[in-house]
């Protein structure tokens, strides 16, 4: 299409003008943002086309990824970075006086996710097609992805996002390929020679029409898809319905994203989300494999199906009608089908989060679905039954449905043949804990897969800087193969190389210092230490012990002249549930102490605290390169993996961690002296837990600086917080600390200290971040996609 700039500059002028019917002089940036977006698309058009005959042609296993959320964020960058075009495109914008990362600013980011779990989904997608794996991933378009957060007078509003409003350069609509999906209504059962058949009549039918969007590799030839699927009335309006109720009603389905983060949220409308994304993709999956193959006797020789968490589980009865009532097949048939060709992935053990659908909503919307859910259960009670003869209260814990409620995580680990948590104290934790009665009895099915991230985006594409220093160090060859940045581990004793790395870091600080200056108006030193928590904001993640943390060296920096800190930027993004309220209570205290602090003259030149509203996946490129100090700073045993924590490390910060998630493996890989870990363990919290907790006020009366932080959420410290903080402090007294935030306190402020200290030997810090750099490379999604590709999927790579 184009091979060198001055082609790049003909064609991109002429596209522009053809596009809009004006000269390039007249052009707004979105304009030259979409000339540039649909020539992208049409340079991959060919192989995107040629990947999906190669599917077909050698008869390549592929991997479907059911996902409620793919957190994407924006794909200009990345797909010209992946194509290998970026530096051309730069030099042919910038003869014409244009500069490309504003072209890339202008790009909406897409985002429809909540957090780690639909940000992974997203990495994998660019893990597969760079590996080049067949794999697509299966999502809904939501019209309006996670909310816009504002901040005003320090609370969170929430408003629509629109990443739509001017269109979406990357999507294809294919309307003929639109999949039906039925509601409500009820079963017809008949006895046709012999033989029951089930009809689903009198249903609401919704069209799901598919919208294709191009998933380019690194340096590859391979173009995979995401589908994403849109509710559209169907041509046959339900009869008892206006037409205007139908419409909006089907329309709902694909509006808005849940905000849930980590909480079930038990709406109907959440339901049938969760339905239509399995049925219309089950449906085209199948679909599909008729045409090619003439019948689906064996499926999961062809195709895996993996969901992720239990959103898409439905998938599982989903299945199973299509191969009973659509293809007339045997229980037993359907059912080996089936569970060889599903695979699950949890990812969390927090007990809100575990999806259960009472029966009175689910039977009514889903008629068929439900009986056979029925049936799975009941068959596999008649297993336990055999298995624990008389245990009936072992047998109704593990019951599909129990107690008017169908409990999705057990229909996942029935109806699969591969059940993974995402890093090994997870795994663990299901294993042993939470889901020790299934282990038992499906011992094979339970494995580990620990997280990763795509180094393309988070360290080539977000740290040029970083990446250019790595490229003149060791070469490029770990932008495919990411482990080789360890060859990285000999300079970080490097002085010259120490002192390029730190000028790296200084730069990125300089951005991020700007960012922070056009968004809050706030100036911060640039020599201070960047210490950042970026992440959802939860009760378990534990912003509340970062914060009171910073309410006492405040103190001390007040009450005792001889005592001073090396200064410090504490750095805070977040969004809350908009209808978890303690969360949102934790937001503004974090922006009433940033108001007060940051106002302190006697402080300031030592302490400040920022908190960046509307985080987001574009805006967290700009921190991570920036940080110095990743808070990972969980209650032991809640955090399943965190992804965050390996997008600072990958970018040089220093972990200051509980031993949770993966960062058990991050200190495994960088070893202790590369790493600041503090607090209970897994094992000790856990304990605490079976035997009713621990004595939160032991922990008030006995500390003062624990006393003192917690007084002042409650005793006028805050001059605007009237009563706001009361449920904060209710948490830690009334409630007795469920998150151990008090019984950590010390431990923590001990560890921050030894940050404090080796943050001002320069050199050895510096060499703490190289080697941090180095074995980042294990925390790639290429490896963790190579893991589920090898042991789950059984899929290979095209050539
Ligand atoms: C999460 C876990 O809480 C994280 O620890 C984990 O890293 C990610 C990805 O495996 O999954 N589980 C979960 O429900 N969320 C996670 O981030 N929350 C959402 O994003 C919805």
């Amino acid at each position: 299409m184009f091979s060198n700039k001055e082609e790049f500059k003909t064609i991109f002028l002429k596209k522009l003008e053809m596009m809009y019917g004006k000269r390039f002089e007249e052009s707004t940036v979105r304009d030259q943002y979409q000339t540039l977006g649909n020539m992208v698309r049409e340079y991959i058009s060919q192989n995107w086309i040629r990947t999906n005959e190669q599917n077909r042609a050698k008869n390549h296993k592929q991997v479907y990824y059911l996902s409620i959320e793919f957190l994407l964020g924006r794909l200009l960058g990345s797909n010209l970075l992946n194509l290998g075009i970026r530096d051309v495109v730069e030099e042919g914008l910038k003869e014409l006086g244009i500069d490309l990362g504003e072209i890339e600013e202008s790009e909406a980011d897409a985002g429809l996710g909540n957090g780690g779990l639909g940000r992974l989904a997203a990495c994998f997608l660019d893990s597969l097609a760079s590996l080049n794996l067949p794999g697509n991933g299966c999502g809904i378009r939501y019209k309006h992805g996670l909310f816009d957060q504002k901040i005003v007078d320090g609370f969170q509003v929430e408003l629509p996002e629109q990443w739509l409003r001017h269109g979406n350069v990357w999507e294809v609509r294919k309307e003929d390929l639109a999949i039906e999906v039925n509601f409500w209504g009820k079963v017809d059962v008949s006895n046709e020679g012999g033989r029951l058949t089930f009809r689903h009549i009198d249903s609401e039918k919704v069209m799901a029409v598919p919208y294709d969007i191009p998933v380019i590799g690194y340096g590859t030839k391979t173009v995979n898809t995401l589908r994403l699927w849109s509710a559209e009335p169907a041509k046959t309006f339900p009869p008892h319905k206006s037409v205007m109720q139908y419409k909006r009603e089907t329309e709902a389905i694909s509006e808005f994203l849940y905000p849930d983060d980590t909480h079930d949220e038990g709406k109907i409308l959440r339901l049938k989300q969760q339905y239509f994304l399995v049925a219309a993709s089950v449906g085209s999956i199948v679909r599909a494999h008729r045409r090619q193959y003439g019948h689906l006797y064996d499926l999961h020789k062809h195709v895996a199906i993996h969901v992720n968490d239990t959103h898409p589980v439905l998938a599982i009865p989903e299945l199973m009608r299509v191969l009973l009532d659509e293809e007339g097949m045997s229980w037993e048939d359907a059912w080996h089908i089936t569970t060889n060709t599903i695979s699950y992935t949890n990812h969390t053990t927090l007990s809100e989060a575990l999806e259960k659908w009472p029966i009175r909503i689910f039977q009514p919307l889903l008629p068929r679905i439900y009986m056979i859910v029925e049936e799975i259960n009941e068959r596999f009670c008649r297993e336990l039954w055999n298995r624990y003869p008389g245990q009936w209260k072992r047998i109704e814990e593990m019951a599909i449905i129990a107690h008017g409620l169908v409990k999705m995580a057990h229909l996942a680990v029935v109806g699969s043949y591969s059940v993974n948590g995402v890093a090994k104290l997870h795994s663990e934790i299901l294993k042993h804990r939470e889901m020790k009665l299934f282990y038992r009895v499906f011992p094979q099915k339970f494995n580990n897969k620990t997280n990763g991230i795509t180094h393309r985006r988070w360290l080539l594409k977000a740290n040029p800087q970083l990446s250019a220093l790595i490229m003149d160090t060791i070469g490029d060859g770990w932008i495919k193969r990411p482990e080789t940045l360890l060859d990285l581990k000999p300079y970080a004793y490097d002085r010259s190389f120490q002192q390029e790395l730190e000028k790296v870091k200084q730069q990125r600080k300089a951005l991020l210092a700007k960012r922070i200056y056009e968004q809050t108006g706030m100036v911060v030193d640039e020599s201070s230490i960047f210490d950042v928590q970026v992440k959802r904001l939860h009760a378990y993640k534990r912003q509340l012990l970062n914060v009171l943390h910073i309410m006492y060296l405040y103190n001390r920096l007040k009450e005792d002249s001889s005592f001073s800190i090396y200064p410090r930027t504490f750095i805070f993004g977040a969004k809350a549930s908009p209808g978890y309220y303690y969360a949102k209570r934790v937001i503004k205290l974090i922006n009433s102490l940033a108001d007060k602090v940051n106002r302190d003259q006697q402080t300031n030149e030592q302490l400040k605290v920022i908190f960046l509203e509307n985080y987001r996946v574009s805006l967290a490129e700009e921190i991570f390169p920036a940080a110095d100090v990743s808070e990972q700073i969980s209650t032991a045993s809640k955090e399943a993996s965190g992804t965050g924590n390996m997008k600072f490390m990958m970018n040089g910060a220093i972990t200051l961690g509980t031993l949770d998630g993966a960062n058990i493996e991050i200190l495994e890989a960088v070893g202790k002296e590369n790493i600041f870990i503090f607090g209970l363990t897994a094992e000790e919290v856990l304990h605490y837990y079976q035997n009713g907790g621990y004595h939160a006020h032991e922990y008030y009366h006995h500390d003062r600086r624990i006393k003192q932080v917690v007084d002042q959420l409650v005793n006028g410290f805050f001059p605007d917080a009237h009563d706001h903080f009361e449920p904060i402090y209710d948490s830690l007294l009334m409630q007795n600390d469920e998150y151990f935030v008090l019984r950590d306190f010390a431990s923590y402020a001990e560890a921050q200290e030894r940050v404090e200290a080796a943050y001002q030997n320069r050199d050895k810090w510096l060499q703490m971040s190289a080697i941090n750099i180095a074995h980042s490379g294990y925390f790639s999604s290429d490896r963790t996609v190579q893991e589920y590709a090898n042991e789950i999927w059984e899929i290979q790579p095209l050539t």
